[in-house]
């Protein structure tokens, strides 16, 4: 008999695309999942694209007794469900809290009890603030969080006392976190207790740290979405995308493809127990760059970008993934070029405000009598 998996938030953009590469692969695939509206829309339902052999309980992670009906028969689990905006963190910090580290805390209770072969973490970038640097003379270093006087000053780079400038270098999973939002600190706290629990429970368990994630079913309902998905929809709706700082700032943009993918190798090498990855690209792209090859894709480079100079507080200057243990332990290539993904994405997001424009057209034909 085939493994069966359960993915909490399995519903979601990460979860449901980690559901199709389980399925492909021959595994049983359960969700559980609340169906957010944030994520969902008002009137939640089985998202169309989740694959109709994935088995869905509509629950929330937070309920033990759906936790634990979820569990049963279980083989392994992916713990995917979180309230995932940073800035929304800092204001909600309750439900932030209840939804990803009570949430959690839930899930291992149920676990202690109902123990399987291998727990998989959703962990993130954010929980490292600003990446790693190196100094002129070729030491490693980390910085602190650019003050609001520095930003105000349009001085957006890092530099050594002697004003000398720090080079951005691929950040390690060694790197020690600087957390700076609730919801970093929300995502610490989910690996390190699942990384706790399993080890004392013997429960192999493997947290995977994913970088700026994108792909088709990206929540844009959610107003926390990232940047290539709102740069792509300003051009479908002929406006120019707004870069904040100079667009210099470096990021490691990763297709949901190849997360699904390392999710899978987490799940299948023994000897992934106990460690952290991160997932990214090994790539390296400038929001400049970025902006250049969405525009390029979608026929609307006469569209250029408009470099604002203003800033966002909290946000950092560089972070990309070195995706080195990851490709030693677990063996993981990253396989979707940035232009093959941006492509699809483009696609994709053509496709929804079509969707979108047939929902309302139906609506209003509905609203007037006009259809049965
Ligand atoms: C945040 C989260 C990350 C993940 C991600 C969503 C942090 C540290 N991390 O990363 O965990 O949730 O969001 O993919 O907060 N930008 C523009 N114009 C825009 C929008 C953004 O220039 O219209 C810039 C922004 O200032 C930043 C870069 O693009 O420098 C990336 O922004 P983002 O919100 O996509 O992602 P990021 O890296 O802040």
């Amino acid at each position: 008999m085939a493994q069966k998996v359960l993915i909490t938030g399995g519903a979601g953009f990460l979860g449901s695309h980690l559901a199709d590469e389980l399925l492909a692969r021959g595994y049983r695939v359960l969700v559980l999942d609340n169906l957010d509206p944030q994520v969902h829309g008002p009137q939640p339902k089985r998202p169309d694209y989740l694959d109709a052999d994935v088995e869905l309980i509509a629950g929330d992670v937070r309920d033990r007794g759906m936790v634990r009906h979820a569990l049963r028969g279980v083989d392994a689990v992916y713990h995917f469900a979180a309230a995932v905006g940073v800035g929304q963190s800092m204001y909600e910090v309750v439900h932030y809290t209840d939804v990803n580290n009570r949430g959690t805390a839930v899930l291992l209770e149920a676990l202690i009890e109902q123990p399987v072969e291998r727990l998989v973490v959703a962990s993130s970038m954010s929980l490292y603030g600003e990446g790693l640097y190196r100094t002129p003379t070729g030491a490693l270093r980390t910085v602190g969080e650019r003050t609001l006087d520095q930003l105000r000053r349009a001085d957006w780079d890092w530099r050594a006392e002697d004003a000398t400038p720090l080079a951005p270098v691929p950040t390690p999973e060694s790197k020690a976190p600087a957390l700076a939002s609730v919801y970093a600190l929300s995502k610490f706290d989910q690996e390190r207790m699942c990384l706790m629990i399993g080890r004392a429970y013997h429960i192999p368990t493997v947290a995977m740290r994913f970088f700026n994630a994108y792909g088709p079913r990206q929540a844009l309902s959610n107003p926390y979405t990232g940047v290539l998905a709102i740069f792509a929809s300003r051009l479908l709706n002929a406006n120019r995308p707004t870069i904040f700082e100079d667009g210099c700032q470096r990021r490691d943009f990763v297709s949901v493809y190849d997360i699904a993918r390392a999710c899978r190798l987490a799940l299948e090498t023994p000897a992934a127990a106990g460690e952290v990855f991160n997932v990214g690209s090994g790539n390296a792209y400038t929001v400049r760059e970025i902006a250049q090859r969405i525009a390029y894709v979608l026929g609307r480079e006469d569209l250029e970008p408009e470099i604002t100079g203003k800033y966002r507080a909290g946000d950092i200057r560089h972070c990309f993934a070195d995706i080195a243990k990851a490709r030693s332990v677990l063996g993981f290539e990253p396989q979707v070029s940035i232009d093959a993904g941006l492509t699809e994405l483009a696609a994709w997001l053509e496709g929804q405000a079509a969707v979108d424009r047939v929902a309302q057209a139906s609506a209003e034909l509905a609203a007037r009598g006009l259809t049965v």
